[in-house]
């Protein structure tokens, strides 16, 4: 099943001179023993070959070319459908650099045991060499990895997800310093799984998976956790954050960044289209995932996007909920783990409300409506680029980044979290974002549901102490002479039936042009226990069906008896981070519970 002989012509001779990067990729070959090496250069020849290649070995079905064009669907193991946080680790010097919230093991023990699981680990197989850049072209904020890989679906999804190609080698020069990525697909057992992040060497190794958060290292491997590392060592943030720009009727620019976790909203809340009333508001997506954000020379916080693809979930996409991604993933898109229809085209759970009467399911057996189980896996994903996005923002390019006057953090909350405030400041804004909290979601292994404390939706991607590094979100100030404003929201509250009490997706411009006027000084606002909350006079509800200020104060509501238990519950987070706690976020907790 595995053997690859795929080689297109003049690919085997390396097409960089740099000798770090020769040197490295000799080593890595003799430890894995491809049988061919493939240096990718990210040209249109190449992708066609490699498409064709993994259709020929079953990599990858061929969707119908009609109805999605240049369109590939690809099945992953089914024990290997989301990340693996249990064998996520950040393998520090010590245990206290890696903190409390993380797994931890010796760099030289890691090494040696993932060293014994590679040796040989491409046999017979190709090793292909994936240069790319996280970041735009010319940002001093963009840095360069190499992956090396021995799954097509890989360098196919690395070549959406990141700038990849020839650039990289040109970005680097005769430089020595990129991130070095090794990916062994081995068995795809979970038992040989690893996702070993090494932050002093900026490598990583990940084996025995082919899943995306797990092996397209670019992304939350080097954009996050190697990223935080680097972040805290050379000024900056790198975040689990979209970014969007929403223009006003009058061409206003704002720029706002969200944190939400995992399956939490971000890919929708960047691609929003406002609902009639706000007719001549433009939404454009700079990005839907990670956000690197440094202060720039005017004292503002700048961010870029370092993708180049969306990585997003495809259940409850449908043209109501957001049809920006809809048109993103009608073309140039690789599906992994929804379900087919008859005539190849893609299906899942909520993109029509009445599912097609015949699909083959995400793990290739057939289903009906009658089926007990979900026709496509709940984490099944769409790669996409960017530029498919109706709205795509232009400054997604712009290697300066845009200017951000907002960061907005938020979970899945069923309770007490209402649907949007402000924080007084800086500092408490940082409390608001530390001790965040959602249900975990199926984007991991593990339960669903079950509500843990998440700082700033990084939980899973911080690459180093996580008390540090919210001593660094707070040094920060520092740079900041125009710092954004800080807001939470929760689009998930329920109703005593289980119902959503906020319509979300579109709705959510609501919220967002509240955050808007408040970041220029426009809207009105209430001094509530939490923060600053809408006055319902500027809050705009105009033109909504069925929603009115009575359900408006269901959402907002702030429950006093819910937010004692909820500040107690704070108290695990911090005493896990203890050690390292900065003590302002103490003193922000004897506030909120003075004010409660
Ligand atoms: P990752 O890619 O895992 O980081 O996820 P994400 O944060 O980008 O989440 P995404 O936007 O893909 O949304 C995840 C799920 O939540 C999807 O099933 C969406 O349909 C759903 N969702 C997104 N926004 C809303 C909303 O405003 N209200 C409700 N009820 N559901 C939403
Ligand atoms: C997430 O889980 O936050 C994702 C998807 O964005 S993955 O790339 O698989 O991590
Ligand atoms: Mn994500």
């Amino acid at each position: 099943m595995f053997a690859t002989d795929v080689i297109v012509k003049n690919k085997i001779k390396p097409n960089t001179k740099s000798s770090a990067v020769l040197n490295w990729v000799k080593e890595m070959t003799k430890l894995c023993q491809p049988v061919h090496v493939q240096w990718c250069d990210g040209s249109e020849a190449e992708k066609t070959a490699l498409t064709k290649e993994a259709v020929k070995q079953g990599i990858f079905i061929a969707l119908n070319q009609k109805k999605l064009p240049g369109c590939y669907y690809h099945r992953s193991h089914p024990d290997d459908v989301a990340r693996s946080e249990d064998r996520t680790f950040i393998c520090t010097p010590t245990e206290e650099e890696a903190g409390p919230t993380n797994n931890w093991a010796a760099p030289t023990e890691m090494y040696s045991k993932l060293k014994s699981l590679c040796k040989g680990g491409m046999r017979g197989r190709t090793m292909y060499v994936v240069p790319y850049l996280m970041g735009p072209l010319g940002s001093p904020l963009t840095k360069v990895g190499i992956e090396l890989t021995d799954s097509i679906y890989v360098v196919l999804s690395m070549r959406i997800m990141t700038r990849m190609g020839q650039i990289a080698y040109k970005h680097l020069g005769d430089g020595e310093n990129f991130n070095r990525g090794l990916h062994c697909m081995l068995d795809l057992k979970p038992e040989g799984r690893y996702i070993a992040h090494f932050p002093q060497d900026n490598a990583v190794i990940s084996t025995s998976s082919n899943y995306g958060g797990n092996v397209l290292l670019g992304k939350k491997c080097l954009a996050l956790r190697i990223g935080s590392y680097l972040a805290a060592k050379e000024g900056w943030l790198a975040e689990h954050m979209l970014i969007l720009s929403a223009e006003s009727p009058s061409g206003e620019k704002t720029f706002v960044t969200a944190a939400f976790p995992s399956a939490c909203g971000k890919t929708n809340f960047a691609m929003l289209v406002p609902p009639p009333h706000f007719s001549g508001w433009k939404i454009r997506t700079v990005g839907d995932d990670i956000a690197w954000m440094k202060p720039g020379p005017d004292g503002r916080l700048y961010a870029i996007n370092p993708e180049a693809g969306y990585f997003g979930v495809a259940p409850g996409t449908n043209l109501e909920t957001n049809p920006n991604a809809m048109a993103t993933i009608s073309h140039d898109t690789i599906y992994t783990n929804v379900a087919l229809t008859p005539d190849l085209d893609v299906w899942w759970e909520g993109k029509t409300k009445i599912p097609p009467p015949k699909l083959i399911d995400w793990k290739g057996n057939p289903w009906t409506p009658d089926s007990k189980e979900h026709a496509a896996h709940a984490n099944s994903r769409f790669a996409a680029p960017m530029r498919n996005n109706p709205a795509f923002a232009p400054e997604a390019d712009d290697p300066n980044g845009v200017p951000i006057s907002a960061i907005i953090f938020g979970g899945r909350r069923a309770t007490t979290m209402p649907l949007v405030y402000q924080a007084f400041n800086w500092i408490h804004g940082i409390y608001v974002g530390a001790t965040m909290s959602s249900e975990t979601t199926a984007a991991a292994t593990g339960v669903v549901g079950q509500v843990r404390r998440d700082p700033m939706a990084m939980l899973p991607f911080c690459g180093y102490n996580m008390g540090l590094y919210l001593r660094h979100w707070l040094r920060m100030r520092k740079g900041l002479s125009v710092p954004p404003r800080i807001f939470h929201v929760n689009w998930f509250r329920r109703d005593e039936n289980g119902k959503f009490l906020w319509p979300g997706f579109g709705e959510n411009m609501r919220v967002l042009k509240w955050i808007i006027d408040r970041t220029h000084g426009r809207a009105n606002a209430w001094e509530a226990p939490l923060g600053w909350v809408p006055e319902p006079r500027d809050f705009d509800l105009s033109g909504m069906e069925n929603f009115d200020l009575e359900k408006m104060a269901k959402v907002q509501a702030i429950n006093f008896e819910e937010w004692r238990r909820e500040a107690l519950s704070h108290d695990e987070l911090f005493f896990k981070l203890y050690s390292d706690l900065p003590k302002e976020l103490m003193l922000q907790r004897e506030l909120l519970v003075a004010r409660l």
